[in-house]
């Protein structure tokens, strides 16, 4: 059952799982003040890098997040794609402090009825919700992590899509002081990337504002970034400052860099191999061996219906 908890009570990733399991085996909050700190001793976090600020109020266990542990907060903010500011994954957190998110809006329009420009501070006061779902990169590795955010569908819905409106296209923030060039990343700036709107408005398709109940870190795309659980790591733009509904499929960066390696519905798909690699397996980062990768990346019973007849090699 959703229940809110004021996120101010976590104060790391050893307390946020211990209280996860407080919490399924219903015992009153009022005994965790006291766990929390023999717990902490014995099990010190990782780093002392600053994190950023908690989210004010967020709604536990959304759905897909039966059984699956979340990968560590050091793990999930120190292994990141953002070619903006490295190609190297090792790399990107460092750079990415330089990222500016306030002030930072969000324009959405294009084939609406209420084009309308948010503030990202609106857009927090959207209810939020944690999401753990698994995410798989294209390049065969995966995490399991904790967002939290809400439902795109939700801000789709309130800008009141036209009748011909057919495909939502998404661009992140370009900054060429603070960010790297394209010449040096090998991709186009900015990034722009692209969902058909049945896709866009999946329950399971969310923006989302942070994660381990904390805004979001830059390097994982602060302030607001999409997640779409069942396609490859980098349908999911980070840093977005654009959404545009539009009648035509709209162009991709990975898709425009190298057409044959990159489709526009990029799903998670064991069966079709990438020219350079296979994508039947994966490796779990934190793992030694590897793990079958499933179709749709584990959430076929929720999205299949999406692609009902449809040649899922052809439009890979
Ligand atoms: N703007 C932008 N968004 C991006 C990327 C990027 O380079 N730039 N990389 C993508 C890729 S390839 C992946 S796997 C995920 C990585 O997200 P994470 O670092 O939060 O795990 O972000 C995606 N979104
Ligand atoms: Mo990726």
């Amino acid at each position: 059952m959703p229940e809110k908890i004021k996120t101010s009570e976590i104060t790391d990733e050893a307390t946020y799982l211990n209280r996860r399991n407080f919490i399924k085996a219903g015992i009153a909050a009022g005994s965790l003040a006291a766990t929390t700190s023999a717990f902490r001793f014995f099990s010190p976090a990782g780093s002392n890098a600053p994190q950023p600020p908690e989210l004010a109020e967020v709604k536990r266990s959304g759905p897909s997040s039966d059984g699956l542990t979340p990968n560590t907060w050091e793990e999930i903010t120190n292994y990141n794609n953002y070619y903006e500011f490295s190609t190297s994954k090792s790399a990107v957190a460092a750079k990415a402090e330089a990222l500016v998110t306030r002030p930072w809006t969000v324009e959405v329009g294009g084939m609406v009825q209420k084009p309308k420009t948010f503030d990202i501070d609106e857009l927090l006061k959207f209810d939020q919700e944690e999401r753990i779902y698994r995410f798989r990169c294209v390049e065969a590795w995966s995490m399991v992590i904790p967002w939290v955010g809400f439902p795109l569908k939700k801000l789709i819905d309130s800008v009141e899509p036209l009748g011909s409106a057919r495909y939502v296209a998404f661009q992140t923030k370009y900054d060429p002081i603070r960010m790297q060039s394209s010449f040096s990343a090998g991709i186009d700036f900015p990034y722009v990337e692209g969902l058909r709107l049945d896709e866009a408005i999946h329950p399971l398709t969310i923006l989302a504002t942070g994660l381990y109940g904390k805004q979001m870190p830059n390097q994982n795309g602060a302030p607001i970034r999409l997640v779409v659980p069942w396609k490859y790591g980098f349908k999911s733009i980070k840093s977005i400052v654009k959404i545009m509904l539009t009648d035509r499929e709209p162009p991709t960066t990975w898709n425009q860099a190298s057409p044959e390696e990159y489709g526009f519905y990029s799903n998670v798909n064991p069966d079709v191999k990438h020219p350079r690699w296979s994508q039947a397996s994966e490796r779990r980062i934190g793992e030694i061996g590897m793990r079958p990768t499933m179709p749709f990346n584990g959430y076929v019973d929720e999205v299949a219906s999406l692609y009902s007849g449809m040649d899922l090699k052809k439009y890979f």
